[in-house]
This record gives C-alpha cells, structure tokens and sequence, in this order.
C-alpha cells in the first residue's frame, strides 16, 4: 500500500485536549493506532498519542469512499493523521470523538505484532526486551519512564538550586575504581582501555575547581551478578563538593530523595495509578543506623555476620523488615570501601549506603585529599599507585577536603514506580545475556 506524506499537516491538538468544549470544531490529531472495532455501520478506532487517547469514529453512510478505504486498511500500532470534527458522544470513552473528513496513514504497522502494547494479551519479560520498541508503547512502560523523567528533572533542579554545576566526564578511562574485577576492558588504538566504572576520581578532581559538581550518566559495571537489581550498563547520579563531609552530603540525598517522591506523588498521580502503586512518602530525617548497630541487631534477629563482612542479601532483607523505608547505614568497616574513603579512627571509613527497605540506592562518604595519605590507602588496597599518576597531580596542588555520593537513578525509578525488576526501568537495558537490542 502506498502510505500518505505528513505535507503541510501538523497537530492542531494533542489527543487528550479533545473535550467536549471543542464540539464542532475542525482538529488534526496525529499518533499510532490502539483497539479498532467494526460494528458494519460504523468503524471505530482509538487513538493513542504521549497524552492520551481519543476515539476515531466513521460512519459508513456518511462517511466518503477514500477516507473509508482507509479506515479499513488500518493495522494496530500504524501511525496515521486525522483531521476531522470534533463531535460529543455520551457513548465514546472519553465523552467526545473525532468524525474523520481525511486520513493519512503515515506507516503501516505489519501484522501480527510481537507482542500486544494494548496490554490484552501478556507476554513475559524477554519477549518484551527483545521487542522494546514496541514494548515501550505500553501504558506502563510510559508511565515508568515519565516517572523516571520527573524526578530526574526535580532532582537536576534541586542540585542547580544549591549551587551544583552539571558535568560530563570521561566514559573510556585508564583504571579503576570501583574494584578491579569489574571492569569491562576496550581497545583503545594500540592501548588497552576500559568503560568507566564511576565518575570517582573526576568528579573528586573537579571540586577543586568548581566547588560543588553532579553527573548524571552511564556506569559499566561487568558484573557476573544476574539479578532483578543489577545491569551491566545503569545510570548514576554522582555528585561531589568541597568542604562539605559525608553528613552534610547525607543531608542533601535525604533531601534529594525526598524531593524525587514528593514531586512524583503530586505530579504522577495518573502514572502511579496506571502502575497500581501506591507510594509512600519517606519520613525525614531517614533513621541512621551505623554498621556495628546493623550487625547487632542482624545476630539479634539470628543472621549471624561476622564484623568486617559484607551485608548479604538475606542480611539486607532482615534490616529491611527491621527498620523499613529509607534509612542510611553508615561507619563502614574501611576494609569494605573503596581505596578514596576517608578513615574515622583506625578501622573504620567515614562512609555510608543508603537502604531503601532492601535495596541499595547510593553509597558516598567522605574522601581523602591529601596525596600521601591516598598512596598510603592504595597501596594497603593492593593498588599501583604509579597507575593513578595523572590523577594524584591534582591531589598535589592543593585539592580541598570533600564528599559526595552515587545514586543509581535505575534503582530509585525501581522504588518510585514499585517495579520489581530494573530492566522495567531502563529503556535498553544491558545485562550478562543482553546486547541488543
Ligand atoms: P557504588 O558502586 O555503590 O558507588 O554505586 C553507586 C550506586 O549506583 C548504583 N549501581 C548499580 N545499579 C544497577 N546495577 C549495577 N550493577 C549497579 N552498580 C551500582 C547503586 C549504587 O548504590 N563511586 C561510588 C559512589 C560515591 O562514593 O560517590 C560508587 O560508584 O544504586
């Protein structure tokens, strides 16, 4: 079938400002094709645009032969343009309907479709993936990632409002961070290269200059972990400021994370309802537990966890049923943070994680900023220092005390919509099985 050129047409409306106020007036509307019904005499299809939807209705008898043709040509998920008059229809979903006079079919969905964006007929999570395109028409899909957007932008808003300057920093880098195991390497011309694990030490450089920084972007993480809460790719909000300690950048998290719920709540209600998820405002201040009480009240409660361990998963899963909502833990053994984390004393790192019920968030703390006392830590790490070189210059010249914190945005999108699985989260997400699309 040949398809229609857009020409000269533009929306005039978006589907959900078709009301009854517009009754008898001329309308283009534009977006992809839903439910298409026939009842012989007349033919309806719904409409689906980013804002909503609106029924398109013609009525065979009156209806002119072309514009009916199409009609009939139409496939579920086609994009097409509509101009027509707006007509109120006490039977119509929305109390109005749009009576085409012309139709462009722009693209011609092909048929059967890989899975049902309607929503009638569920398919699992891989066929999803493997479709995404498609998959992120669903009603679902789109309210997670106009969540996600909100409070992406409540968030930005907020750090731009204390005096935070948004940066971009290297993704193909020479070392590590994070850990060592976890990197994925790349060749570089005739170099070996890797993907950034974190914005670490850029970001640390950077208060040096700009006082207070954040970045939000692209972690690649090759961890072996197959799990409903890590992928390969995620994204972090990172930031980092002078003269502030691990405290104060507390403060800004919980004020942060705060912000993201409320501003979600009152401007989400339709997506959440979509969702069916009920969010519950966090309480400020979030409780502060410190690693020593967790590991007590973990052996209280019969999870035995020696001091120095990691928290497993069964472990985090009792603090959450313990304290619930968000909290922070904080005094880390210094053994079980990165090489940069400033000591508190001789065992302990002046770092913290923040919980929400079992999943991590964010992990910050303060860090170090003199040269001598990072070489001392990495070499106790295990790391080279020499292949820190370039970076130790600017913790030469005077670089400020500092702190700052990750946020996987991923994870916190997983919270604010109740999804259970991060890939719901992620447009494209990449995990060990995962490359494409
Ligand atoms: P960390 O490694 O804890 O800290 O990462 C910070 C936050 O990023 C998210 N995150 C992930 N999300 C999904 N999949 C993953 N594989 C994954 N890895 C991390 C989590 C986590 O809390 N440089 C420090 C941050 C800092 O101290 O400023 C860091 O990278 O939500």
């Amino acid at each position: 079938m040949k398809l229609d050129d857009l020409g000269n047409w533009r929306r005039t409306h978006k589907c959900r400002e078709i009301t009854e106020q517009l009754d008898g007036q001329e309308v283009i509307v534009m977006g992809r094709v839903g439910d298409i019904r026939d009842l012989g005499g007349i033919k309806f299809f719904i409409l689906h645009d980013i804002s909503g939807s609106i029924q398109i209705t013609a009525s065979r008898k009156k209806t002119d032969p072309e514009t009916l043709s199409k009609m009939d040509a139409l496939t579920q998920e086609s994009s097409v343009a509509v101009r027509g008059k707006v007509v109120k229809a006490r039977q119509a979903p929305r109390g109005v309907e749009v009576v085409p006079s012309e139709i462009r079919i722009l693209n011609l969905a092909a048929t059967p479709l890989p899975l049902d964006p309607g929503g009638k007929v569920k398919a699992n999570l891989d066929t999803r993936l493997d479709a995404r395109g498609l998959d992120l028409r669903r009603a679902e899909a789109i309210a997670i990632f106009k969540i996600r957007n909100q409070a992406l932008k409540t968030i930005r808003d907020y750090l731009l409002s204390q005096g935070f300057i948004e940066v971009q920093t290297p993704k193909i880098v020479a070392t590590a961070t994070e850990s060592g195991a976890a990197l994925f390497p790349i060749s570089y011309f005739d170099r070996e290269a890797f993907l950034s694990q974190s914005p670490q030490l850029y970001k640390e450089v950077l208060t040096g200059a700009f006082d207070r920084v954040f970045e939000v972007g692209p972690i690649f993480r090759a961890e072996e972990h197959d799990t409903p809460r890590h992928l390969n790719e995620a994204t972090s909000i990172d930031i980092e400021a002078a003269y502030l300690t691990a405290g104060d950048v507390m403060e800004i998290l919980e004020e942060l994370i705060w912000r993201a719920f409320d501003s979600v709540k009152r401007n989400c209600a339709e997506e959440l309802r979509i969702l069916n998820h009920r969010l519950e405002m966090p309480e400020k201040p979030f409780p502060r537990i410190t690693y020593d009480e967790a590991i007590e009240k973990l052996n209280a409660a019969g999870i035995n966890i020696n001091w120095g361990e990691d928290l497993s998963t069964p472990a985090e899963r009792k603090l959450a049923e313990i304290i619930g909502g968000a909290y922070f833990i904080v005094d880390w053994p210094l053994a079980l943070k990165p090489f940069y984390t400033l000591p508190k004393g001789d065992k302990l790192g002046d770092a913290f994680d923040l919980m929400y019920r079992e999943l991590e968030l964010a992990s910050g703390g303060s860090r170090i900023h003199s040269e001598e006392m990072l070489v001392k830590q990495m070499k106790e790490k295990g790391l080279n220092p020499e292949n820190f070189e370039s970076h130790l210059l600017s913790y030469r010249y005077g670089l400020p005390p500092h702190a700052g914190f990750g946020l996987g945005l991923d994870r916190l999108t997983m919270v604010l919509t109740g999804a259970e699985n991060i890939r719901e989260c992620v447009l494209f997400p990449r995990d060990r099985r995962r490359l494409t699309p």
